[in-house]
């Protein structure tokens, strides 16, 4: 730390405004040669291997193998080595002695909360112990692996329906007897596409009654990729092979939409290759970048600690809930830091296709449980993804043998200046004033995106210095489509009966729903809070009063068990949700709190007794409150494949507990309602949204009074060369 907040910067832009910048404010002498200086160039902690490593493969530089990686907080993920050791002592294991489970996640077993908050650094770390979710036999067991002891100490094993994530090689299995299948042969060549041709997708079965339990199902559908890479475009309509994993065979193939022609390949391509189908490119901004004088005001140290201005907090990669903030403090006044959350993450995502078809209805996908948000992370792509000066950080997963493997610049943490006003007020120059005051809005950006099939998420923790977080999530990607005869709404006989948007020629953009259930452990000055709702009603004034008829009053009611904690949204019965610590007061005896500000707000209209809504049962209601329970992190359970939602939030909270006071965990679901329109064809263009966490009476006056505006002389003037 130590740094003032406020870095310099300063945008190169087009030419034009950057003359109006020269004219207005003269460059003074700030020292600079003639030299190109260090911030005009592109420089970030970036691995210049792009691609997911195994650690044996060759040619990767050393340090890029995390081989010397040492873990130095209870909760840094498991390293290279950790993972090797986890591998040898399950090989050592009597049950897996004669061959080895397939291992669908190998992760680190977080101590207990307790012992992470009374770690300081320099004390030794707490046991590391690995988490193992292993299926052998066609069962799952869950391991506990104690790297100390060099021992298995914890054995499940699983019965009834669920499975774990589904791994890398499981979809290949699916591939591979969908490939070789004589049946599927056939019905590709009567569509006329030639096998060379095909992409299939592996997609998830999700879960419709009991005749599916027992078995692994995956669905194969597939797409002609002929003169496109935009396959997702180009579906081969009612093709859809259900597929028994474990067994390597077919259960059924449904083929229902052979008078379906395959969309054309025109206008579908996106990448800018020598296909790129625009050479000129139309009005466009000139390139663009934030430049800082001093570098990056933030530091990462240990790996995985990030300071930034007045915040600390963890970050890590998971292959599942794709990226983890966890003990995020800020600095109070007196220089102390304090608790804010000790972790937040997305916990689940569910998206339901609507349409009832017997090649859509399935499609209700769970993609952190069944697909792992950090497993379809892919390396960040420079200067688009994430500007100049970003961090980037590796995660190191591992495969289903054991291995570890590196996954290249998942995660990337930059500060952003956008333009924005932190604060300001200004007077009318009336009475003698003159007052123009204003401080520029920089904030602290993690960033990880998930490419879920033909979906990408993208995952924005934002931290701002008056304390505020913003946690946003950007939709982007491919649409799942579906293939029609049609090819104007003109020709289409009952446009009533269509399940969603022609998108272009021969494609359906199904309207569909997008839920991301949030994991927010908040620990506001400590682990007791208590969840507070304040409720705005409406008073009326009695005759004779006051002119006014009405006015609003917040009407206060702190929860005392789970079901006072449950909630969906409404417009018109508003309310602020607080989550405090009652025994910690500002200086004017108002406990300090934090309060959730709900954004995006779509909720689940999926029938409670629909088998997709019953699993994701999660979504019924956008706020839930829980008591902390380390088993209680998925919300749409720990087995979220093919889960017959035995095991949700929904299910652990209608136990009712008392949330008053206690170590409380705060559920948030930000939902998406989607119905496709033709901007989103060929890749649809970012849609996002976002919800707060932001303090409330937890500082005694504004944090960010304190800090010192900008002026012309901090920001060097670049000559569009490159030099000061
Ligand atoms: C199906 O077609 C593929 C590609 O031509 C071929 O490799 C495979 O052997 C065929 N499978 C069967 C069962 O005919
Ligand atoms: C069109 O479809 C809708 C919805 O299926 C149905 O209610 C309506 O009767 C249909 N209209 C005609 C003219 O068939
Ligand atoms: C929280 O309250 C419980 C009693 O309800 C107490 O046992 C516990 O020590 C408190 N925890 C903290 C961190 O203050
Ligand atoms: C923690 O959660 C699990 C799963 O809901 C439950 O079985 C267990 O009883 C809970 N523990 C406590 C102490 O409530
Ligand atoms: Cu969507």
């Amino acid at each position: 730390m130590g740094k003032s907040n406020y870095v310099q910067f300063f945008i190169i832009m087009a030419i034009a405004p950057f003359i109006f910048i020269y004219s207005r404010y003269p460059p003074e002498n700030l020292g600079c040669s003639t030299a190109t200086p260090p911030w005009c160039t592109t420089k970030t902690h970036r691995k210049t291997n792009l691609r997911s490593t195994s650690i044996l493969d060759a040619g990767i530089p050393d340090s890029d193998h995390h081989f010397t990686d040492t873990p130095l907080h209870p909760l840094d993920p498991l390293t290279v080595s950790e993972i090797n050791r986890v591998r040898s002592i399950l090989s050592a294991y009597e049950p897996f002695l004669l061959s080895s489970p397939s291992i669908n996640s190998l992760s680190l077993d977080e101590p207990e909360k307790i012992e992470v908050t009374r770690w300081k650094t320099g004390d030794p770390l707490p046991p590391r112990r690995a988490s193992v979710t292993a299926l052998f036999d066609g069962v799952t067991h869950f391991l506990t692996v104690d790297l100390g002891l060099g021992l298995v100490t914890g054995h499940d094993v699983h019965t009834g329906p669920g499975y774990p994530m589904l791994a890398p090689n499981d979809l290949t299995t699916a591939l591979e007897v969908t490939y070789s299948d004589l049946e599927f042969n056939r019905s590709i060549l009567a569509r006329g596409v030639d096998l060379n041709d095909i992409n299939c997708i592996t997609l998830s079965s999700g879960w419709y009654g009991p005749d599916e339990e027992g078995k692994r199902i995956v669905k194969v559908q597939c797409f002609s990729s002929q003169d496109t890479s935009n396959f997702y475009m180009r579906p081969i309509e009612g093709l859809t092979v259900t597929v028994d994993i474990d067994k390597r065979k077919i259960i059924k193939i449904t083929d229902i939409g052979r008078g379906i022609p395959i969309p054309k390949a025109t206008n579908t391509e996106y990448e800018y290759t020598t296909n790129y189908p625009f050479s000129d490119m139309g009005p466009t901004p000139n390139p663009m970048s934030m430049e800082q004088l001093k570098g990056p005001s933030f530091t990462v140290d240990d790996g995985h600690i990030v300071k930034w201005a007045n915040w600390v907090f963890h970050l890590k990669p998971d292959i599942r809930a794709g990226m983890v903030i966890s003990q995020a403090m800020i600095r109070a006044e007196d220089g102390k830091y304090r608790s804010v959350m000790y972790k937040g993450f997305a916990s689940e995502l569910f998206v339901p296709y609507m349409d009832p078809d017997e090649a859509w209805y399935f499609k209700s996908y769970m993609d952190a449980g069944e697909f792992g948000l950090g497993a379809t992370a892919m390396s960040l792509v420079e200067l688009n993804d994430c500007p100049r000066h970003a961090y980037y950080m590796d995660a190191v997963f591992t495969t289903t043998d054991g291995q570890p493997f590196i996954q290249p610049n998942i995660i990337c943490i930059f500060e952003r200046y956008a333009g924005d006003i932190g604060w300001r007020h200004s007077e009318i120059p009336v009475m003698g004033f003159n007052i123009r005051e204003s401080r520029a809005k920089v904030t602290l950006v993690a960033r990880m995106t998930a490419s879920v099939g033909n979906y990408d998420y993208i995952f924005d923790w934002e931290f701002q210095t008056d304390g505020l977080i913003r946690i946003k999530v950007g939709l982007s990607g491919m649409l799942m489509v579906k293939g029609t005869p049609y090819e104007n709404i003109n020709d289409i006989p009952n446009t009533s009966d269509m399940t969603g948007t022609l998108v272009s020629e021969n494609v359906i953009g199904v309207v569909h729903d997008h839920f991301v259930t949030f994991h927010l452990d908040m620990d506001i000055d400590g682990a007791n809070n208590s969840f507070v709702k304040f409720n705005l009603v409406k008073e009326e004034t009695l005759p004779g009063q006051s002119p006014r008829k009405s006015y609003l009053k917040a009407k206060r009611k702190v929860a005392k068990t789970e079901d006072d904690a449950k909630i969906k949204l409404k417009l018109y019965d508003p309310s602020e949700f607080h989550v405090i610590n009652p025994s910690q007061r500002s200086r004017l005896g108002n406990p300090t709190g934090y309060k959730i500000v709900p954004g995006g707000t779509a909720a689940s209209l999926l029938d409670h007794d629909d088998a997709p809504q019953i699993r994701a049962a999660f979504t019924n209601n956008q706020i839930w409150v829980t008591p902390h329970n380390k088993s209680e992190t998925w919300a749409g359970g720990v087995l979220a494949s093919q889960s017959n939602g035995e095991d949700t939030l929904e299910v652990w909270s209608s136990r009712n507990r008392e949330i008053e006071n206690k170590d409380i965990v705060l559920w948030y679901t930000l939902g998406f309602h989607h119905i496709p329109c033709q901007e989103d064809f060929p890749v649809m263009p970012t849609v996002s949204s976002s919800f707060e966490l932001k303090p409330v009476n937890f500082f005694d006056r504004n944090p960010i009074l304190r800090t010192k505006p900008t002026f012309p002389k901090d920001l060097p003037v670049c000559s569009t060369a490159g030099t000061c």
